[in-house]
């Protein structure tokens, strides 16, 4: 009978120690209940702030559809779902420029700002992926040209154009933008450990063996929802 009922099981067993697939797990859990709490809140914002909650939203959905698959690929390869964490990343990284461009529109921001943070995340991401999965004997070399695709984005936010624009717009807005840039600053720079952490034979041992998507995992819920969570709480004193 318990022969019969493993073999019909759909779920494989998950070992305490696997923190890896807890990750994913709870990853999958927080994407979902996060985008249920931003989608329902959507009708108390009027359509000036209802966007940005919206993509917010959106952000979370995208990210627990992934975590849906990548938990379900490592429950049942024991290995890393890198594509399915660079699809995820790159739907949801330009829609947190996007963020960016939505809440700095009352200072009259301009689409061009918008599609050039998009197009530095673009070049972060691919570069990243081609280092991560394709060129992997040069992931160093990619993981630099990654890199300074990052610090022009972190460059655009705190000094460039979108910071002058966050004076601009002052008040709520600017404080919005401050924490949204320590988020990419401080954040986003939990990516690059996991890369370096994930290559074998760079970095590799000075995490004391803390894995990879471990670390990924751990940066995209903060990353994502807190994240969301500040534009959400921008919204809720504008409408005020
Ligand atoms: C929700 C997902 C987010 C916010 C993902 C962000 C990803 C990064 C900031 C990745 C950055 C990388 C580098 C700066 C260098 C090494 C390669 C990457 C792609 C891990």
């Amino acid at each position: 009978m318990k022969t019969l009922l493993s073999m019909i099981a759909l779920v494989p067993e998950m070992a305490s120690t696997d923190y890896v697939g807890f990750t994913f797990f709870v990853g999958c859990m927080a994407m979902m209940a996060a985008s249920a709490f931003f989608f329902l809140s959507l009708n108390q914002f009027d359509s000036k702030w209802r966007t940005s909650v919206l993509v917010s939203g959106l952000i979370t959905f995208i990210a627990a559809v992934h975590y849906w698959y990548m938990r379900d690929y490592f429950a049942s390869t024991g290995d890393s779902p890198v594509f399915f964490r660079y699809v995820d990343w790159i739907l949801t990284v330009p829609l947190m420029c996007v963020e960016f461009y939505l809440i700095l529109k009352v200072a009259g921001a301009k689409q061009s700002l918008m599609w050039k943070m998009i197009g530095l995340s673009v070049v972060m991401l691919v570069t990243g992926y081609w280092g991560e999965a394709v060129a992997t004997d040069q992931a160093a070399l990619w993981g630099a040209i990654s890199g300074a695709a990052y610090f022009w984005i972190v460059y655009e936010i705190w000094l460039g154009g979108a910071k002058k624009l966050a004076e601009a717009a002052g008040g709520d807005v600017l404080s919005a933008h401050k924490i949204l840039c320590w988020f990419v600053l401080v954040g986003w720079a939990i990516y690059p450990v996991g890369y370096m952490a994930g290559t074998e034979g760079w970095y590799s041992g000075i995490f004391g063996g803390l894995d990879m998507d471990v670390i990924y995992n751990i940066g995209d819920a903060i990353n994502k929802i807190g994240f969301g969570l500040v534009i959400y709480s921008l919204a809720v004193k504008k409408q005020a």
